[in-house]
């Protein structure tokens, strides 16, 4: 059966880990969409791995990756990614494969992003990846596939050059120096390290089959099409991503099971909606007992209580099949742990996850409040070791999703979990 990871909240759920954990027992690992904006922390025998563009599950030695059509590939990240892997001692070459394709991002696209940002913020990675999806779907993308063809990607490059140029200047005013000979020399250099990695990706998939572990990135109030737009990611980050991502049939994932990784508690970084926000000492003290600063960029995650609205929306529109909860750990020290089960608009009572920023900015959220079970779970792998009280949380959880929640993860480490099934 194939395995499908996907993050239920707004990014950082801990997916990193419970991918890293899961996929031992895959054969293939997949990552759809996104690219370098993506960042899993996993800790192997204490040793840290950070991992933006490659598949976490690529950690494991018998594996095979896969970088699928969906993602927009940095390649000097990537090379560099691997190069770092490989120096500890970890072959990962010999078991990729990159999707001819995937569009590339380049240093240009990371330009007109901070441009883009300047004008009206939302708080991106700054890895180019809007800008690359934004001239993917205006058709002036380039290809992994074009690097076959150093002609035919000179001059896509040129071209790119030239569009990009002309909207900085025109639009912002800005001067732009980048010279095509240090893009197409730099591509074709990283494009040499990696290009017998290349192959069309969905075709083997689709012969693979079975034992496939589909790892989603950011998470899916991030999607581009069911999250808070237009703070959200330009990917399909849920669920939906998934047929267009990787290439294969929406047939293809109908006996697969859906995962969602959601923490005990709920974080967001950059700008946008987030209706549990806590801005005082309690939302300090989440950010300092959960490490919440950002993987990829190291910015302080905006943090507060458990919005099961929006858990629910991401339960919906994914099909997830169960919650994967993390985090639980951090919850430890508080006296009271509110959820919010409900957002009050003016005198209106709303349990749907709204469309209109408008709305999403003006809710209240309505709190359900638990007494906190101040005992350690930190580490905890078994379950009578985890406190009346804390059942309590988790049993809510589930009754009011819908769906139960299969895992608990009780600290970074990957050994550190429980099946609840
Ligand atoms: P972008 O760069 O165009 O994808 O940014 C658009 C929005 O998506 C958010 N986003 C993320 N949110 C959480 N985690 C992400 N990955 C890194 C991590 C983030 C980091 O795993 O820790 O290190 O800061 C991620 N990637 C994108 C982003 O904050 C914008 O709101
Ligand atoms: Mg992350």
């Amino acid at each position: 059966m194939n395995l499908v990871i996907l993050g239920a909240q707004w990014g950082d759920e801990g997916k990193g880990k419970v991918v890293a954990l899961l996929s031992e027992n895959y054969e293939v690992v997949v990552r759809y969409q996104g690219g370098s904006n993506a960042g899993h922390t996993v800790v192997i025998n204490g040793e840290k791995f950070i991992l933006h563009l490659l598949p976490t599950g690529i950690l494991h030695p018998h594996t095979v990756g896969v970088i699928a059509q969906g993602m927009v590939v940095d390649l000097e990240l990537l090379v560099k990614e691997i190069k770092d892997i490989e120096s500890k001692g970890l072959r990962v070459r010999d078991r990729l494969f990159i999707s001819d394709r995937a569009h590339l991002v380049f240093p240009y696209h990371k330009i007109l992003d901070s441009l883009l940002e300047r004008k009206g913020k939302i708080g991106t990675t700054l890895r180019g990846i809007g800008p690359a999806y934004m001239l993917k779907y205006a058709r002036k993308g380039i290809r992994v596939c074009d690097l076959w063809d150093k002609d035919r990607f000179y001059s896509l490059v040129k071209d790119n050059l030239e569009f990009v140029e002309e909207l900085c200047k025109k639009v912002y005013c800005e001067d732009f120096e980048l010279k095509i000979e240090e893009v197409v020399d730099r591509s074709l250099e990283n494009f040499e390290e990696v290009k017998d990695c290349v192959i069309d990706t969905s075709q083997y998939l689709l012969e693979k089959r079975e034992g496939i572990l589909f790892e989603g990135a950011q998470g899916t109030l991030l999607d581009v099409d069911i999250g808070t737009y237009p703070y959200v990611t330009s990917s399909n980050s849920s669920a939906l991503g998934l047929s267009a991502g990787t290439g294969l049939p929406p047939k293809f994932f109908s006996n697969a099971k859906f995962y969602g990784v959601s923490k005990a508690y709920a974080t967001r970084v950059g700008e946008g909606p987030f209706p549990t926000e806590l801005k005082d000492s309690t939302g300090e003290l989440l950010r300092e007992r959960g490490g919440e600063y950002g993987s990829t960029t190291g910015r302080p995650r905006r943090c507060g209580w458990l919005d099961l609205v929006a858990l629910k929306h991401a339960v919906r529109l994914n099909g997830l099949d169960g919650i994967i909860l993390t985090k639980l750990d951090v919850l430890d020290a508080f006296d009271e742990i509110k959820v919010c089960v409900a957002y009050q608009l003016e005198d209106r009572i709303i349990e749907n996850f709204p469309a209109s920023l408008t709305l999403l900015e003006k809710v209240k959220p309505v709190y359900k409040s638990f007494e906190g079970w101040k005992e350690s779970t930190y580490g905890v792998v078994d379950r009578r070791e985890i406190p009346k009280k804390a059942w309590d949380y988790i049993n809510f959880i589930q009754e009011y999703v819908g769906v139960p929640v299969v895992m608990l993860s009780t600290s970074p480490e990957k050994d550190k979990y429980i099946w609840l099934k």
